[in-house]
C-alpha cells in the first residue's frame, strides 16, 4: 500500500481543527500509521515563517512577498517533514497545503492561478496531495464561528469580499481536480458534517487499502 498524503482545506471557521480529530480517529481505527502536520509551518523554520505571515502589523505586506514566504515555508516542510514521513511508510495528514495558496493568494489577494502554478512548479515540481478534503461553508457562517473562538489574525481581519474570493477559488480548484477532492458541506450541524466526512473518508481508505 502506497502511503497517502492527505490535506484538509477550507476558509475561516470551517472546522478543520475540529474535524482533524475525527480523521485521526478514523486512521487509528484502520490501523494506519500517520503523522499530522500543518501549513504554514510543520518544521521549526517554517513555523517561524508562519508567525511572520499571521502576525498583525502596521506595514502593508505585498501579496507577492506573502506568496514567496508561503512557498519558502512549504519547500522546507515538504523536504524536511512530508517526504521523509511518506518515504518511511507513514501517511501524512496536513492542515492546509498548496490549494490554500491558490485560494488565499490566488483568489483572496487576486494574484490569479497562473503565477502560483509557476512558483509551485519551481518549488515543488508537481508534488501534490493524493486526496484533499474541502470543507465548504458560507464565509458569513465561518467568520461567525472563527470570531467566537479567538482573536482574529492578519488573514481573519480581511473584509468579507476577500473570504468570498477564497471560497470561490477553493471551489474552482475542486471542480478542476474532482478526482482528488472530497467536498463536504461544512455549514451543517457538526454531527451531520462528521457523518459525511466519515462516509467519504472511509470509502477512500477502503479504496486505497484494498487495492
Ligand atoms: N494561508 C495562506 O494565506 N496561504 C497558504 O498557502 C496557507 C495558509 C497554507 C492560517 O491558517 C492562515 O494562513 C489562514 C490562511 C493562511 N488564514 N487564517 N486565518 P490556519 O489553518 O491555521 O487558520 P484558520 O483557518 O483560522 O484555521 P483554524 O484556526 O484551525 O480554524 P478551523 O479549523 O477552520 O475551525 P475550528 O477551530 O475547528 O472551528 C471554529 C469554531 O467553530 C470552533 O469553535 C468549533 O467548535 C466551531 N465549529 C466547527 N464546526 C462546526 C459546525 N459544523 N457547526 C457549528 N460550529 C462548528
Amino acid at each position: 500500500m502506497q502511503p497517502q498524503f492527505i490535506t484538509i482545506e477550507g476558509g475561516e471557521g470551517v472546522g478543520k481543527t475540529t474535524n482533524l480529530q475525527l480523521i485521526e480517529s478514523l486512521l487509528k481505527q484502520n490501523r494506519i500509521d500517520f503523522i499530522v502536520t500543518r501549513e504554514p509551518g510543520g518544521t521549526p523554520f517554517a513555523e517561524e515563517i508562519r508567525e511572520l505571515l499571521l502576525n498583525k502589523r502596521q506595514e502593508a505586506v505585498d501579496p507577492v512577498a506573502e506568496l514567496l514566504l508561503v512557498f519558502a515555508a512549504r519547500k522546507q516542510h515538504v523536504e524536511q517533514t512530508i517526504k521523509p514521513a511518506l518515504a518511511s511508510g507513514q501517511w501524512v495528514v496536513c492542515d492546509r497545503f498548496t490549494d490554500a495558496t491558490f485560494a488565499y493568494q490566488g483568489g483572496g489577494r487576486e494574484l490569479g492561478f497562473e503565477l502560483i502554478e509557476q512558483i509551485n512548479q519551481l518549488a515543488l515540481a508537481g508534488f501534490k496531495p493524493n486526496k484533499t478534503l474541502l470543507l465548504d461553508v458560507d464565509p458569513d457562517i465561518g467568520m461567525q464561528r472563527a470570531a467566537k473562538r479567538s482573536e482574529l489574525d492578519r488573514f481573519e481581519s480581511e473584509q468579507m469580499a476577500f473570504f468570498e474570493r477564497v471560497r470561490a477559488a477553493y471551489r474552482q480548484r475542486a471542480s478542476d481536480d474532482a478526482e482528488r477532492f472530497m467536498v463536504v458541506d461544512a455549514g451543517q450541524d457538526l454531527v451531520n458534517v462528521q457523518t459525511d466526512i466519515t462516509t467519504v473518508f472511509q470509502e477512500y481508505i477502503d479504496g486505497v487499502t484494498h487495492d
